[in-house]
């Protein structure tokens, strides 16, 4: 069990704790432990293992025992009673976006309201907004909330493409050591890095002889739940947290064909093979094949985009948006590359919300590849996660030259902030900016503001002139909060104008901007900055996300703004505010 499993079932227990209305002295224990678990350097249970897990700071007698408990059963006995003697529903509504723990407990204990059904029929009643920090603008809120959240149930269920990629990553590792295996792939929506993803597509070279023991292999796999069907050259399953997988044994003659194949997307297929078709081929899963039916390309993929007159195409790109024309004319864009990424401009740190220092943050991001990073922690009205003074910003620029030197002049380091972009649109520490040497400007209240008071917000805040950047610029989060309602165009005018760029927050959760806003940037000439938004060193490895998306978006390295060494981006910054 990794620490971070820990952390979360630490947190979960002072959840549950709370929810049941246990002292708030030990919930808090339970819950500063799982934070510094979540951010400590070696594994809990190594520390478990030889007795030392109380000298962790925040961890007493009382949470060490759980964790022992933890790491021996895999549970917590005091967790699974409480949960069981939760009403059913209660956690769901606690899930429930704009409602979290503290209301739920709330309309629990003070109106017995424990499902989503009677929540929603409690707020049309308005038999709510009497209750402390309600009104009956809250009420109105929660139903819309709700009307939105079963519209999101009703959907068919994509995953997060960062989920995805790391199940499929298991299942292609799990299979490349299996006897026979020759390659693994995962193709579909995951290999051209669409930002949800419907299923797996897995498929492995292999001879025929070796299918059935592969196939046996990939239904053990330690992820897989349910086996729902079993064939001789296809098995699928469902695996843990509910996704579908598929995979595909294929003869290795055949591996570019059925990669190509089965990659997609499907509109692509149907435009390459209207090509192939004006040249008397044929392309299917098993190869290209002439009109007397001899196979002339398959085994490798590029073959068979070079057997019809085209030239091998990244996946991102194969969404028959125009990449068949490109191919064919020889005009490919080069596109972005996770190595073309010099800086990241957009962090946190322990000094709000993060849960790595500053030191940690630096230092990961070098032995990333990294040459200069920008610290950009929240600023002071975001009280909620410490937002930073004036005074607190001034103590931490000096404790970045500090650590900047420590580098030897190998790694940059900006002393930044994320700015919030307040109601009015007018910026929090106005004032203090023009001592920051990165300004990331973000909304995080008010978001459900209508279109033209909100497009108004943000174009205000470009204009003050102050922001570097424009932080995930919708606040929309994957399957859980829409974006919000803004007039994009208006938007990337105002960043044109002021010479500002626009973030690509990379973090899976979000993917903020999208593949057709950031298309619309290129195409505006706005800037496009590729961030992590990492609020530890782990996360600073979510980039990889951002530039799947990034490379959907056609956008070159030219195009991204932290592909340039740490002297061209001031000399950048020093142009557009002079
Ligand atoms: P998803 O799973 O909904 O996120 O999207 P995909 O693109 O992974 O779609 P999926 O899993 O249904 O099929 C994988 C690939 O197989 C798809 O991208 C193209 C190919 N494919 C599947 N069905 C067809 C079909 O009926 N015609 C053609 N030309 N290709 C297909
Ligand atoms: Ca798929
Ligand atoms: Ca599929
Ligand atoms: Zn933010």
């Amino acid at each position: 069990m990794d620490n971070l499993a820990v952390a979360r079932a630490l947190e979960d227990l002072g959840d549950l704790q709370e929810l049941m209305g246990i002292a708030t002295f030990k919930v808090r224990a339970f819950r500063s432990a799982a934070r510094a678990i979540e951010g400590l350097g070696e594994s809990v249970a190594d520390l478990a293992r030889d007795g030392k897990l109380e000298e962790v700071r925040g961890v007493g007698a009382g949470v060490a025992r759980r964790i022992m408990e933890l790491l021996e059963t895999g549970k917590i006995a005091e967790a699974e009673e409480l949960r069981a003697k939760l009403p059913p529903g209660i956690l769901d509504l606690m899930n429930l976006p704009g409602i979290g723990l503290k209301t739920a407990q709330q309309v629990w204990h003070e109106r017995g309201i424990v499902t989503i059904d009677e929540l929603e029929a409690a707020a049309k009643a308005g038999k709510l907004r009497d209750l402390p920090r309600f009104g009956a603008k809250r009420e109105e809120k929660l139903i819309a909330s709700i009307d939105a959240w079963r519209k999101r149930a009703a959907a068919p269920k994509r995953r997060p493409l960062a989920e995805a990629m790391i199940a499929a990553e298991a299942l292609c590792d799990h299979l490349r050591v299996v006897p026979g295996v020759v390659a693994c792939e995962f193709a579909g929506s995951l290999r051209r890095r669409a930002e949800t993803i419907g299923d797996l597509d897995v498929l492995v070279a292999a001879k025929p002889e070796d299918a059935a023991a592969i196939m046996a292999a990939f239904a053990g796999a330690p992820d897989v739940v349910e086996v729902l069907g079993h064939g001789e050259t296809k098995t699928s399953v469902v695996l843990d947290g509910g996704m579908q997988a598929d995979l595909r044994v294929i003869p290795p003659e055949s591996w570019g064909a059925a990669l190509q194949y089965f990659t997609g997307s499907k509109d692509h297929n149907v435009a390459m093979r209207t090509i192939a078709v004006k040249k008397k081929l044929k392309v299917s899963e098993y190869g290209v094949f002439d009109a007397t039916g001899a196979k002339i390309a398959g085994e490798d993929e590029a073959s068979v985009y070079e057997a019809i007159g085209l030239r091998w195409m990244p996946p991102e790109l194969r969404e028959n948006r125009g990449e068949i024309e490109a191919a064919a004319e020889d005009r490919l864009p080069r596109l972005v590359e996770l190595e073309d990424l010099r800086g990241d401009l957009h962090m946190h740190t322990t000094e709000t919300d993060g849960k790595s220092t500053l030191e940690q943050m630096a230092e990961a991001a070098r032995a990333s590849g990294r040459t200069y990073v920008a610290i950009t922690d929240h600023s002071e009205t975001l009280t909620f996660v410490r937002g930073m003074s004036r005074d607190r910003l001034r103590e931490q620029k000096k404790k970045i030259r500090a650590v900047e030197e420590s580098f030897g002049g190998k790694m940059r380091l900006f002393a930044g902030i994320e700015a919030d972009i307040l109601g009015d649109g007018t910026l929090d520490l106005d004032d203090h900016l023009g001592e920051l040497e990165w300004v990331v400007g973000s909304v995080h209240t008010h978001l459900g503001m209508n279109r033209e008071d909100m497009t108004k917000r943000v174009v205000r805040a470009i204009e003050s002139g102050k922001i570097d950047c424009l932080g995930h610029p919708t606040g929309r989060q994957l399957g859980h909060r829409d974006p919000s309602a803004l007039d994009i165009e208006a938007v990337l005018r105002a960043l044109a104008r002021t010479g500002a760029a626009i973030e690509l927050n990379s973090s899976p959760l979000r993917l903020d901007v999208d593949e057709h806003i950031a298309r619309m940037a290129r195409d505006a000439g706005v800037p496009v900055v590729l961030n992590s938004d990492a609020h530890s060193v782990r996360e600073l490895g979510f980039t990889r996300y951002g530039v799947g998306i990034a490379r959907r978006a056609w956008l070159t390295k030219e195009n991204v703004l932290n592909t340039k060494t740490a002297d061209e981006l001031q000399a950048w910054r020093a142009a557009r505010r002079s």
